[in-house]
């Protein structure tokens, strides 16, 4: 298998998934200060110009965060990615889903690539504290989700590696998170497979 990643992007989140399963794959960076991901040779890989890209052994390719991180947890069981209760697997999609599509796509894409969203220059820094607004009133409920857990559905599942990359996001805006986050976040610094990363992707 490989990664396309660029450091510290959402890619990051898949990049612990693989770290936590233990397999051997392989990486590759995607530089998108300097645009690569809407050139060749990555617009062949994912035309969608977009990290993570995940290029499995028989050589095809998988797109977005979701299906990548069900993929991996679904096909490598010995990880323990998702839990065996149905209810709780479907919590822990929901929990990743509401990670990438809202909090990340709605509320940290409006404050970095405020731009993106409107037409007007003179809009961005509108658009910016609505994406603070998005981003708030989703750690806030995942921080409830987090109430008296280690992490998003108890033991550690995709939906922790999702809630990780946007918590570690939050830093970079200046937005303090609340109590329950701040804590996830802490452990999930702590863990080996996250340690590993950062130093691979040069954040440590
Ligand atoms: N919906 C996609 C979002 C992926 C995404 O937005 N990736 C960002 C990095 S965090 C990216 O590659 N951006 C490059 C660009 O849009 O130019 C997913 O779930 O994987």
């Amino acid at each position: 298998m490989k990664l396309y990643y660029a450091p510290g992007a959402c890619s990051i989140g898949i990049h612990v998934l693989l770290e936590e399963i233990g397999k051997p794959y392989e990486t590759e960076r995607v530089n998108l200060q300097q645009g690569e991901q809407y050139k060749p040779p990555f617009t062949a890989v994912n035309p969608k110009s977009k990290v993570p890209t995940l290029t499995r052994d028989d050589g095809t390719v998988m797109t977005e965060y979701p299906a990548i991180a069900y993929w991996l947890a679904r096909t490598n069981p010995f990880a323990n990615l998702l839990p065996d209760d149905i209810d709780q697997q479907a919590k822990s999609l929901e929990l990743t889903d509401y990670a990438v599509a809202t909090i990340h796509m709605q509320g940290f894409a409006r404050q970095f690539r405020s731009s993106n969203f409107t037409p007007n220059p003179a809009d961005e820094e509108a658009v910016k504290s609505r994406g603070k607004e998005i981003a708030e009133k989703g750690f806030a409920l995942i921080d409830k989700a987090l109430e008296g857990k280690e992490y998003a559905v108890g033991k550690f599942s995709i939906a922790d590696s999702a809630i990780f990359y946007t918590e570690f996001w939050s830093k970079r805006v200046g937005m303090t998170l609340p109590a329950n986050c701040a804590s996830h976040l802490e452990r999930m610094l702590a863990r080996p497979a996250v340690q590993r990363v950062m130093q691979q992707e040069g954040l440590a």
